[in-house]
């Protein structure tokens, strides 16, 4: 396999817009007298649906994933082809990005740039401190698996349809008077996608089944309904492939016959059949890439083929609706929403068709739960969905806009879970960038800068222009923060503490002063992307940074403050974040870019890095920062409203911060357009990058909740085209669940449920004229204070509803709380600022001295994930077994790098055969999910044993 170049996608970086890469534009034309399927009504439109295969076009094929695993689904009458992705497949193997010349040339560096040499800062960047390699490595796809039915003639009665309220791709047709059907899902508890295959005729089912892949690969027969396709990833920037991997699929059909030989599953005459696909990888973690992928591949399949179709396809449902239905939205409906869904793109924008916004969010939120779970990597730039071994920017994880913007929805849209897998790459990222700090910066802590990839590579790459940017781990650090204001877990605050310090010690061992600023800056680095002058973009204290900076220290000192530790570093921190240069009004009314006055050398460039300070963040605010909210929606203003599809979904969130509907109902309305969106409603950078789908979801949630000043602000940005709607499990900042209807763009009725005790402040126009408020939990009447004419103050009870209403609004039953999850349940964190233990228990070491360590890295009501390192003691051990009993009737739901069987209350984890023998000192990791439906206490106690 040739080593894989990153030129050409650099080179499309460089351009910004990604020109060589603009797919085809495409069009669709309205079908007259169209209405939509019965089951995308039953769905209540919540659903893609489509009258024509995908053929050959991969942005018309449907995705599905359970996290890990992800499939494109081309519904083809002819040959269905599934392609196919695994969260851990990545070009090259583990590699140590620090570059080991040092940090001797940083002084130099410094100073050029501090004396506006800043092309000569990059070039001296460019050979000093480059990674090593230079740039990161590929996410890369396992293969297809086709599905040959032979001819298509005569089809007709064709529809294929995504449906987000059950998760699955259905294909039907009739053909020779046979009416097919195809439903494809991907299961979280199973671990495998399931293909069911029907027809109204006995025995009409015949098909040949075959894998292939771009990969360097082998196909066989394992058994004699089974066909596998074993390979490797490729090379790339001189770093060999090394993640094994097989793809099993196996058939089980009623009627018929089922037979493979040579890689070629054969179906003759059945009359239904399922295909279960399962696929295993030996990538470990970051550093480790042994594991027993065809273990995993084989016990995966084993444990599904015992399952029954009927039984896979409701814990799939009950699984996945656990996430998606906890918010519901309703815009409103036209006759648009009949209209296939490419034709709605196609269309948007001379039709009114409210519902397409309340379908590109839901599908933001299905996109989420479908490719980032507890325990899998994070959604990169394609989410999990990927058919190239030379993706667009590698589709990897980019820090400074990309990877941020994809989490936007989890926690506003109710999605908590789905936000772990950032926190565990985020631990990873303390390790490399660790090795970073101290390589490159000789300073402690962790660094990481404007990208990542699956071995977490921390340093400078692709070249000063865009890597020399210090703050992507501060900025995902932030995050932790984040996320602990919506949950309130103390104990997922305490388990990514650590993290949060060591960003934050980085910037205290390297910022510096500015030479006759006084300022603390960061030096070097820049505003992402963006030149100030002619190839310049190197500079010192960029605004972004010193608003991401004064987010990170005050982040880490209320943290501190909760867990009720490091007083004196928590006000070295709060020195350094006053000794940060404060965000300015520059010369022509906008935000400030930089420390001195420059103007862009591209006035349209499509990050806007410096309002960073108004969205994701809340420096920037209508009602305490007035100057700065003028001097933001300036800045909008003379960026313009074009750009790639993260930036315009960026612009929605930020003119809904500045509370502007029309002008946020716009940038979202551009987005819909066929040069944003494909088809498949990916969204379009051009080419495909999902950020700009989360960005949406977001954008539409930020129109209606804001939460980001210490207050719920029902419909802040509710634009005239959704004059009437509903939107329900909605989440804000404390702690609060918010439901809010309207007619004729006012709120009608208002319910908050709130996790915790405490203060709620809710504004909303409601509150300027009469109206009702209730607890609907104890019938009381709440007193209340009016700090505002649209606000009201008042105290409330964890677990209690509060409502508010016109004078005699009925209410409504579907507004008072999000619909209760069938699984687990909707995240309610602790109400006390008691953490959910987080022990670290080390055990007793077994005769060989071996012995396990044991944390919890992150917990929520409906369970908790845990990590636990066995060590091997003096001598080598061949084998061991960790034990345990759950105190409170938890059940392992998903592990990793380790195979398990519980009984009851007791857990017992064996090696995986990789690591079977570990040499003496030798450690070895695996993690594993819990979920309960009771007390979540994990176990205090663990056992290792060896053999
Ligand atoms: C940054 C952006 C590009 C693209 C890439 C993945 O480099 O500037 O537009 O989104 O990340």
């Amino acid at each position: 396999m040739p080593d894989v170049t990153r030129r050409n996608v650099l080179r499309a970086g460089a351009a910004g817009a990604g020109a060589a890469l603009l797919p085809v534009a495409w069009s669709a034309v309205a079908r007259a007298g169209s209405v939509a399927p019965p089951q995308v009504l039953a769905a209540g439109d919540l659903a893609l649906w489509y009258d024509e295969p995908a053929g050959t076009d991969w942005l018309r094929a449907l995705p599905i994933g359970n996290g890990r695993l992800g499939a494109m689904v081309f519904g083809n009458v002819d040959t269905e082809r599934l392609q196919l992705n695994e969260d851990t497949i990545w070009a090259g193997g583990p590699y140590d990005s620090a570059n080991t010349r040092g940090a001797a040339n940083l002084a130099e560096i410094r100073r050029r740039v501090f004396a506006d040499q800043w092309t000569q800062a990059q070039d001296l960047i460019n050979q000093t401190m480059m990674g090593n390699p230079g740039g990161q490595l590929a996410y890369q796809p396992v293969g297809n698996l086709r599905l040959a039915f032979g001819s298509a003639s005569g089809a007709s009665q064709y529809n294929r349809t995504l449906d987000l309220t059950t998760a699955t791709v259905t294909t039907t047709y009739v053909l020779n008077g046979v009416r097919y059907q195809r439903e494809s899902f991907a299961s979280a508890p199973d671990q495998v996608i399931v293909i069911r295959l029907t027809a109204d005729r006995a025995g009409s089912i015949t098909f040949n089944a075959t894998f292939d892949s771009p990969q360097r690969t082998t196909v066989s027969s394992p058994d004699a309904a089974t066909i596998g396709v074993d390979g490797i990833s490729g090379a790339m920037e001189g770093v060999n492939g090394s993640v094994r991997f097989l793809a099993l699929a196996h058939a089980v059909a009623t009627g018929g016959t089922v037979s493979s030989s040579g890689g070629t599953l054969r179906v003759s005459g059945a009359t239904s059949v399922t295909v279960l696909i399962s696929i295993g990888s030996s990538y470990v973690n970051f550093r480790t890439v042994n594991g027993d992928y065809q273990g995993i591949a084989r016990t995966r399949l084993n444990a599904a083929r015992t399952v029954a179709f009927d039984q896979l396809r409701s814990r799939h449902l009950a699984d996945y609706q656990a996430l998606f239905n906890r918010v519901t939205i309703d815009l409103g409906r036209t006759a648009a929403a009949d209209q296939p869904t490419d034709v709605r793109i196609a269309q948007h924008a001379s039709t009114n068709d409210p519902q397409f916004s309340a379908l590109l969010f839901q599908y933001g939120r299905y996109l989420l739960i479908s490719s980032s779970r507890p325990g899998t990597q994070p959604a990169n730039l394609q989410g999990i969905w990927n058919d190239s071994m030379t993706p667009p920017w590698d589709s990897k994880y980019t820090i400074n806009a990309n990877l941020p913007m994809n989490y936007w929805p989890a926690d506003t849209t109710n999605l908590a879970e789905c936000f772990l897998p950032v926190f565990d790459m985020v631990r990873d990222l303390t390790v490399t960038g660790a090795r970073v700090a101290q390589a490159q910066y000789g300073a402690g802590g962790w660094v990481t800068h404007h990208n990542t990839d699956g071995w977490r590579g921390a340093s400078v790459v692709d070249g000063a222009l865009w890597g020399m940017w210090q703050t992507g781990g501060a900025w995902l650090s932030t995050l932790i923060w984040e996320h602990y204001l919506f949950t309130g877990d103390v104990g997922f605050l305490q388990a990514n503490y650590p993290a949060l310090k060591g960003a934050a010690q980085f910037f205290l061992d390297t910022l510096v002063a500015h030479p006759t600023l006084g300022y603390l800056v960061t030096n070097p680095s820049n505003s992402p992307e963006l030149p100030h002058h002619s190839n310049a973009s190197v500079c010192a204290g960029p605004t972004m940074d010193n608003q991401i900076l004064r987010d990170l220290f005050d982040a880490v000192a209320r943290a501190g403050e909760v867990l009720g530790v490091d007083a004196t570093f928590r006000s070295q921190v709060r020195t350094a974040r006053d000794r940060l240069a404060p965000t300015r009004v520059g010369s022509r009314g906008n935000v400030q870019e930089w420390l001195a006055d420059w103007v862009e050398t591209e006035r349209n460039h499509r990050h806007v890095s410096h309002l960073y300070g108004l969205h994701p963040s809340n420096q920037i605010t209508k009602r305490g920062t007035p100057a700065l909210y003028e001097a933001a929606r300036r800045t909008l203003e003379l960026r313009g409203d074009d750009g790639t599809g993260w930036s315009l979904a960026w612009k929605i969130n930020y003119w809904a911060r500045l509370e502007d509907a029309t002008r946020a109902h716009k940038l979202l309305r551009d987005l819909v357009r066929t040069d944003r969106l494909a088809p498949n409603m990916f969204d379009l950078h051009p080419p495909f990058q999902i950020d700009g789908n989360f960005g949406a979801t977001s954008g539409i949630a930020e129109m209606l909740l804001h939460s980001h000043t210490g207050e719920l602000h029902l419909l802040p940005a509710l634009p005239s085209g959704w004059p009437t709607g509903q939107v329900a499990g909605l989440r804000g900042r404390g702690g609060y669940t918010v439901g809010v209807r309207w007619t004729s763009g006012q709120a009608d009725e208002i319910s908050v449920r709130a996790d915790r005790d405490g203060t709620l402040r809710l504004r909303a126009r409601l509150f300027t004229g009469s109206f009702t408020l209730v607890d609907a939990t104890d019938d009381s009447t709440p007193s209340t204070t009016r700090p505002d004419t649209d606000v009201v103050q008042l105290a409330v009870r964890a677990g209690h509803t509060y409502r508010a209403a016109r004078p005699g609004v009925t209410p409504s039953p579907t507004l008072s709380s999000t619909p209760t999850p069938t699984v687990s349940p909707t995240l309610s964190p602790t109400p006390t600022l008691t953490p959910t233990p987080t022990p670290t228990v080390t055990s007793t070491p077994s005769p060989s001295g071996a012995r396990a360590t044991y944390t919890v890295t992150s917990s929520w009501s409906g369970g908790f994930q845990g990590e636990v390192t066995v060590t091997a003691g003096a001598a080598p051990t061949r084998g061991w077994t960790v034990s345990w009993t759950f105190p409170s009737g938890q059940v392992i739901s998903q592990i990793w790098s380790g195979t398990h069987t519980q009984s009851g209350a007791n857990v017992r984890v064996t090696n995986v055969d990789y690591n079977g023998s570990l040499p003496a000192g030798g450690s070895t990791t695996f993690g594993f999910i819990a979920s309960t439906a009771g007390a979540n206490n994990p176990p205090t106690d663990i056992t290792c044993t060896t053999t």
